[in-house]
């Protein structure tokens, strides 16, 4: 049996930062994950940090390779019926985002906690949980061939969608709202010279496509496809080809080896409330986004930023209203998050069976984007990220 003040199931970014902001309160934790280190470094998944994001790596000293290596975007493009239009973010909000995978932040957050000496329990799966309403919740896992127990203080839910915790709350303690979309995307990872300096989200009347990047030399795209695509499907030149046509970048965009590609299903989902006793929700374990407005890593941090207060106020000064607010305080940070996310995916994707309406509709809304300074402010002021709003 171990002994911990918060246990953390999962490391991805909610599980991790939070470790990291624990840490710097001088609060214990140990962290719970299924898969290897190799794994989680590796695996391909978002590339947008929101301003608030990237300013916390900094300000936690987990910032220096972000600082060398991560790519600053003043604006993104908007292309539609053959226009397009650039959303500049610091002419509108006076705030950027950073291009930094999401698999580097894993990298920094990892080597700083493994650096001061805290451990991470590599393939150490969570199976289940017990007394979350106690004062000694505990976790059972199964590291090294036998099962354990981790009695805690607190456990923190940074499993992610498929996790555990959340299903350790009783069913009729959780509301769940959710939409899945009618699409999804398929995304590459591409040795090739990004197209352009910013991001390009296009809305072609074959569907949405989006130009992203990781460096000067690997390009990141996206193809809006179905639900249940083959990627078998879809060998590189046929995603190549859909690529130059829904983009329409002409030379500019040039094929390369495709050196990783997946399709990521697209859903909005919400579980509320994201405390349980003693167990608290964070990141995809709590909410999932489609990827369209990049808020999914931001979101998990922003989440553990204000669980890391409130247990650092209940560890220093005995005070509990913040966990107590907790899920409060985060489920109307990640609603306008979700309405955002919703709203992108809605105007830039096509939908089956639109007759039309829907199409002249969404460029309509592009055509208002690109003519309306208040439109564009809107949209700037949620990509960079809102704050977190902290009081009632
Ligand atoms: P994560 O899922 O990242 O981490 C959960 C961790 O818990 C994992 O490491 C898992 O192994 C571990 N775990 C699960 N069950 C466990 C158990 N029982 N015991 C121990 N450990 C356990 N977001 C964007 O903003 N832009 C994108 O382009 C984008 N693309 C994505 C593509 C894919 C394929 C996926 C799945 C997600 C994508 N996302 C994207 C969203 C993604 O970035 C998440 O929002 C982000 O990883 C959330 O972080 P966590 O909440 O930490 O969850
Ligand atoms: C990415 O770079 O992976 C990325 C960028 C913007 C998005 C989603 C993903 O909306």
């Amino acid at each position: 049996m171990k002994r911990t003040q918060v246990g953390i199931i999962g490391a991805g970014p909610a599980g991790l930062f939070l470790a990291h902001l624990l840490h710097r309160e001088g609060i214990e934790s140990v962290v719970l994950e299924a898969h290897t280190r190799d794994y989680i470094e590796h695996r391909v998944r978002a590339g947008v940090l929101e301003y608030a994001t990237s300013e916390l790596m900094k300000q936690t000293a987990i910032g220096a390779r972000l600082q060398r290596e991560g790519l600053i975007h003043r604006g993104v493009e908007l292309r539609f019926a053959g226009r397009s239009h650039r959303i500049d973010f610091e002419e509108l909000t006076g705030r950027s985002i950073t291009v930094y995978a999401q698999q580097e932040v894993i990298k920094d957050l990892v080597a700083a906690r493994l650096a001061y000496g805290r451990e991470i329990l590599f393939e150490a799966e969570a199976l289940s949980l017990s007394g979350v309403a106690s004062t000694e919740p505990r976790v059972c896992f199964r590291h090294a061939g036998a099962e354990h127990e981790l009695v805690c203080d607190f456990i923190a839910g940074c499993d992610g969608f498929h996790g555990v915790a959340r299903a350790a709350i009783p069913t009729g303690s959780l509301a769940i709202y959710e939409r899945v979309y009618p699409f999804a995307w398929l995304g590459i990872l591409a040795e090739s010279k990004p197209a352009s300096e910013e991001l390009i989200y296009a809305l072609h009347d074959r569907g949405f496509a989006l130009l992203s990047m990781r460096s000067p030399r690997i390009s990141r795209l996206y193809l809006q496809c179905a639900p249940d695509e083959d990627l078998a499907q879809w060998p590189d030149a046929r995603i190549w080809e859909e690529l130059h046509t829904r983009l329409n970048l002409g030379a500019e965009l040039v094929d390369g080896p495709v050196l990783q590609k997946g399709v990521t299903p697209m859903r909005s989902f919400v579980a509320e409330p994201l405390r349980f006793g003693n167990l608290f929700l964070a990141g995809d374990a709590a909410h999932i986004v489609p990827p369209t407005g990049a808020k999914g890593l931001n979101l998990a941090v922003a989440d553990v930023r204000v669980l890391a207060s409130g247990l650092a106020e209940h560890y220093r000064h005995g005070r509990d209203e913040l966990l107590e607010r907790y899920s409060a305080i985060c489920l109307r940070h990640a609603w306008k998050v979700q309405r955002f996310s919703w709203w992108m995916t809605s105007m830039l994707h096509r939908f089956p069976g639109d007759s039309g309406f829907d199409y002249k509709r969404q460029l309509a809304e592009l055509d208002y984007l690109s003519t309306s300074r208040a439109a564009s402010q809107s949209l700037a002021e949620n990509y960079v990220g809102l704050d977190v709003t902290m009081n009632p």
